[in-house]
């Protein structure tokens, strides 16, 4: 019986993934966990999940796991602890394409390609060696929400295609063809900004409005003669006929 250890910071995904590993019924015990002041914290008590530190506490983890998996944790897994014990990435992007924050954002602005990947986390930013990955398409009418509920969906299905070889660490891996890129949080904070005066062609307009379309955030803002802050949100619809 392996050890496991789940940390995630999306309600979303646990919910998925404690439902897929009753279907799977795997020779495992898991133990979930969440990142202090990262996660959705009501939602988190709800469902009973106790918090991590990983910067104070890793040593403990690789003493009681054979295994880690990280489901959009945020946060970074120390060098040390990847070095001692296995531990599994879950990414909304295709590595080695638009690596770290929010890949479908950057991919609807730079076109580069998109998907879902589960990998061995090593020292770097969704960079280790690849397990399985699905590339994804973005289509003219998503927004980065209809972009990222797919994700997610997508996600859980390659954790079910892989979830036990990861288990019984009995899988193959693929090393990332080169370095990629990679995108910060305040590479996407850059973005918010609009720039009243810029001139772009009106498709580089819709995508970087589509882009930081993501309802229940503020991203996308200007200013307007006042200094009044006024966001701009996106709204896409494909036609039927
Ligand atoms: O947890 P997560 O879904 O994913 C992020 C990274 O994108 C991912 O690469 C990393 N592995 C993981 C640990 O953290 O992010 P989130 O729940 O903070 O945000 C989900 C989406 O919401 C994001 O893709 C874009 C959107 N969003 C989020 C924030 C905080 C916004 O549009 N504006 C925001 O201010």
């Amino acid at each position: 019986m392996k050890n496991v250890m789940v940390i995630t910071d999306n309600v979303y995904l646990l919910k998925q993934f404690r439902a897929l590993i009753k279907r799977l019924d795997l020779n495992a015990w898991f133990e979930f966990r969440s990142s202090p002041g990262k996660a959705d914290n009501s939602l988190m008590q709800v469902h009973e999940l106790s918090y991590i530190n990983l910067k104070e506490e890793w040593q403990e983890v690789v003493q009681s796991y054979d295994l880690v998996i990280s489901i959009h944790c945020k946060q970074i897994f120390p060098a040390e602890m990847v070095r001692a014990v296995k531990c599994i990435n879950v990414h909304p992007g295709l590595n080695p394409y638009n690596r770290g924050w929010y890949p479908q954002v950057f991919s609807i602005i730079n076109s580069l390609p998109w998907g879902a990947t589960i990998h061995e986390i090593d020292e770097k930013l969704d960079h280790g060696d690849i397990i399985i990955q699905e590339e994804m398409e973005l289509h003219a009418w998503d927004t980065s929400l209809s972009a990222y509920n797919r994700v997610l969906d997508k996600e859980i299905q390659l954790l079910e295609k892989v979830l036990p070889q990861i288990v019984d660490g009995d899988y193959t891996t693929m090393k990332i063809p080169d370095e990629g890129n990679v995108n910060l949080k305040k590479d996407f904070k850059k973005l918010s900004l609009l720039d009243l005066n810029e001139k772009v062609t009106m498709k580089e307009a819709i995508d970087r409005l589509r882009a930081l379309s993501h309802s229940g955030y503020n991203n996308a803002f200007f200013r307007d003669d006042y200094g009044n802050k006024v966001y701009v949100l996106l709204k896409l619809k494909k036609s039927t006929d």
